[in-house]
């Protein structure tokens, strides 16, 4: 639709009374005062961070040997599937069907603007090229680099290729502390030389595969990873590709599955909530990573969530200003499930649509909550109401005047501007299931204005 036409497509609009400026959404924004150290440091600079954070939408893949057993990656090692019988997975892995293009396809569809695969979980299987082990892809029958051909594939497509490499490596000899089920001797076991060889193969992924938009870490947890081993890792990877983004999980300040930071001098740019919406942060960027089912390598018959889930859970996201990282779990042939492919093109349909209401705006400033969320660019605030309690929708008044509103979604909407409040009201003829999306033109930029509660009365 063209701006002219939405402009138009507007509503019954009531500029009402509110042409005094309203003292509002209070002055408390939140702030990191100086006596304190900061959540985590983001070093890399605002302008390397800028594509990531207008895509708001990335596509993960957890993908390896492990989905021949359709268990959890890494986790099922010494679990439901025995170390030998894990360790040997590899000698079976041939994903004849994996076709760089059709993924790399299928996250363009999806409107993800961003991929991250595991070029190595847990398990310490290694999806690329690496001559410094042969528990790697060139060891499998299928021997094709998998991470070459998705480099190339992402280039012709125009989508940044990003890896999750995992601190934590149950399968190297030297790695500490082993992994459950594994009777191995640890004695002969020197942490350090398995760094060496974590750094190797991370000159190997950043160095072989053109630029990678995100190093993201995981597997931070175990006491043999330390702060000073963590502070050498971000040195390194930027030394190698200086415009990258790494993660919070390189470092040891995450507070657990909130993956917000822990005060004090912790690298890592971003914060990982992990299959939860985080919560309104503007000073501190962060990323919501979930599973599109519910196990992160694909399982037979695991549970899809529904199209509306995926869209609230971008909405909410997007309304607390992160990012989504959308995960799926391709199968052991090389395909990623038709069912997965279908919500995923649901998704990009929709972001067709309405995706200026999602990409490259700005959380807020009304706090998201059960009524929906608000996201904001330049002099435009989308207002948008996932859940209808009443006709109308009762918002915190802002310093702003609004200029003109209109519903993004098709139809009209009553919009009254009065001292204490904003009211929407929009007619159920004009309500859309997944998102019903109000746009308010303000007089001024919207980002001027501090995040505000919502009451929870709507
Ligand atoms: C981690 C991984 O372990 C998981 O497999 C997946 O890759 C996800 C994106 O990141 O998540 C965790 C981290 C810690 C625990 C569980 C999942 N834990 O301590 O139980």
């Amino acid at each position: 639709m063209t701006r002219k036409l939405w402009i138009k497509r507007s509503l019954i609009f009531c500029s009402a009374l509110a042409l005094y400026l309203i003292p509002s959404c209070s002055q408390k924004q939140m702030r990191i005062s100086s006596s304190k150290q900061p959540h985590g440091y983001t070093r890399t600079s605002e302008q390397d961070m800028r594509w990531w954070r207008e895509s708001k939408f990335g596509l993960f893949i957890h993908w390896g040997p492990v989905s021949l057993k359709g268990t959890e990656i890494g986790w099922s090692r010494g679990r439901e599937v025995p170390v030998e019988v894990y360790d040997n997975l590899y000698k079976d892995f041939n994903p004849v069907k994996f076709n760089a293009a059709q993924w790399v396809s299928i996250a363009k569809a999806s409107g993800s603007k961003y991929i991250v695969i595991t070029s190595k979980h847990h398990d310490g299987f290694c999806i690329f090229d690496s001559r410094y082990t042969d528990y790697d892809i060139m060891s499998t029958p299928f021997k094709r680099d998998v991470i070459k051909e998705l480099a190339k594939e992402c280039k012709k497509q125009g989508i940044k290729l990003c890896f999750y490499h995992s601190i934590i490596d149950w399968h190297h000899p030297d790695y500490l502390p082993r992994g459950e089920g594994d009777n191995r001797p640890a004695d002969d076991a020197v942490f350090e030389r398995y760094v060496t060889y974590m750094k190797n193969q991370l000159r190997e992924l950043l160095t072989n595969y053109g630029p990678i938009g995100i190093l993201w870490f995981d597997g931070e947890w175990d006491p043999t990873w330390t702060h000073e081993q963590a502070e050498a890792l971000y040195a390194y990877v930027k030394g190698l590709q200086p415009h990258i983004i790494i993660n919070n999980r390189v470092d040891k300040g995450r507070e657990d599955m909130h993956g917000t930071t822990k005060e004090g001098n912790f690298v890592g740019d971003y914060d990982t909530p992990e299959q939860e919406i985080g919560k309104l942060n503007k000073d501190r960027p962060w990323e919501t990573c979930m599973t599109i089912c519910q196990q992160w390598a694909w399982k037979p018959n695991d549970q899809l969530k529904s199209l509306k889930d995926c869209i609230h859970t971008l909405v909410g996201v997007a309304g607390g200003d992160g990012n989504l990282l959308l995960n799926v779990g391709p199968m052991p042939g090389g395909s990623i499930e038709d069912r997965q492919v279908e919500r995923l093109k649901e998704m990009g349909d929709w972001l067709k649509k309405y995706g200026q209401s999602i990409y490259a705006t700005r959380g807020g400033p009304f706090k998201p909550g059960s009524w929906g969320a608000s996201t904001h660019r330049d002099n435009l605030i989308y207002v948008h109401i996932l859940n209808w309690s009443d006709d109308t929708i009762t918002l915190p008044p802002i310093p702003n005047k609004i200029i003109a509103a209109s519903v993004l979604t098709g139809g009209t909407a009553t919009v009254k501007q009065i001292k204490e409040s904003i009211e929407i009201s929009v007619p159920q003829t004009s309500r859309r299931p997944l998102d019903t999306i109000v746009v308010l033109r303000l007089d001024g930029p919207a980002g001027q204005i501090p995040p505000c509660d919502v009451s929870q009365l709507n």
